[in-house]
């Protein structure tokens, strides 16, 4: 039987090797083949389109000179927005229609990732050094985004909106925005920072545990820490909790609360500290 073997087997000496080589042989072949009209078709698209993807790539990365800049943040698990004249939002981002729009984007902790899908862009977020990106919203409306780095607990909850809105709403919402607080009282926006700034996605105000403690009869408690020892809750207590969460733990909590040292104003802070005294347990001093 004559079988000279090839590249990958030495010779046949049996009466099975001829079927089994040709066999081999037909895969191999069929396989170059296929490979050849692949690579082809492969090296002929990127020759042929390449203005397109050359152009879409530009079109991604140079960002119009007149654009509005607004700063991104990203931290575990929400993201903040500093505006221009000193606004500031959490999870939700303000822009005004038809008008480009860059983004500057950082991370306080781990890398996240900026997604609006309606605007087809798509950023990651990394800590130690900016990224950006831009979009020129073409219609009013709320459009879903979201934090798509799924490597960690709570990425999937850094969902917002992006509003649009039109130029005159827009310096509307800048203007009551870094006014916000005046002229209502300090515990009712307070209140509402706490649903504005998240801390409602780890804190209850119902007495119930979540990820952080409940906010409901926290004033004047006597708190166990992680490590021995107690605090009592004053107004010093929760600043310090705020603006560094890993100085002092409650007992029986991760260390997971993101500081907002400059994230909030003192004005809110102070607005959030009234907030929380104000809420106490029916019936308990
Ligand atoms: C990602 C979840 C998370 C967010 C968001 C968050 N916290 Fe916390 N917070 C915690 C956890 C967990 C603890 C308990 C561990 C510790 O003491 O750091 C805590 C502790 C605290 C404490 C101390 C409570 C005690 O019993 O000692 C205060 C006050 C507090 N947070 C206020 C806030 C405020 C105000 C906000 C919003 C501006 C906020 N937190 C946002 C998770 C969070
Ligand atoms: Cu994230």
């Amino acid at each position: 039987m004559k079988d000279n073997g090839n590249l990958f087997l030495p010779p046949g000496h049996s009466t099975i090797a001829p079927g089994t080589d040709a066999l081999f042989d037909f895969i191999y072949y069929t396989s170059i083949v296929f490979f050849a009209i692949v690579v082809f078709v492969i090296v002929y698209s990127v020759w042929r389109f390449r203005p397109w993807g050359f152009k879409g790539y530009l079109r991604l990365f140079i960002i119009p000179k007149d654009a509005l800049e607004i700063k991104v943040t990203g931290q575990r698990w929400f993201w903040s927005f500093d505006y221009p004249d000193g606004a500031t939002s959490v999870n939700d981002l303000v822009v005004p229609v038809g008008k480009p729009v860059k983004l500057l984007m950082s991370s306080k902790d781990v890398i996240h990732s900026f997604f609006v899908p309606s605007f087809r862009i798509k950023m990651d977020v990394l800590p130690n050094r900016y990224t950006m990106t831009w979009f020129e919203a073409t219609d009013t409306g709320a459009y879903d985004l979201f934090c798509t780095e799924y490597c960690g607990a709570k990425h999937s909850s850094m969902i917002g909106k992006v509003r649009v809105v039109g130029e005159r709403e827009y310096a509307q919402w800048l203007e009551s925005s870094s006014k916000a607080g005046e002229g209502m009282p300090v515990e009712d926006y307070g209140a509402k920072l706490y649903a504005q700034k998240a801390c409602i996605t780890c804190h209850s105000v119902d007495g119930k545990a979540s990820t952080g403690p409940t906010f409901l009869g926290l004033f004047g408690e006597q708190v166990k820490l992680e490590g021995g020892g107690t605090a009592t809750v004053d107004e010093n207590y929760l600043r310090e909790s705020i603006l560094s969460p890993q100085a002092r733990i409650a007992l029986g909590y991760q260390p997971v609360m993101p500081t907002f040292q400059g994230v909030l104003k003192d004005k809110q802070i102070d607005a959030l500290i009234a907030y929380i005294k104000s809420l106490k347990e029916s019936g308990s001093k």
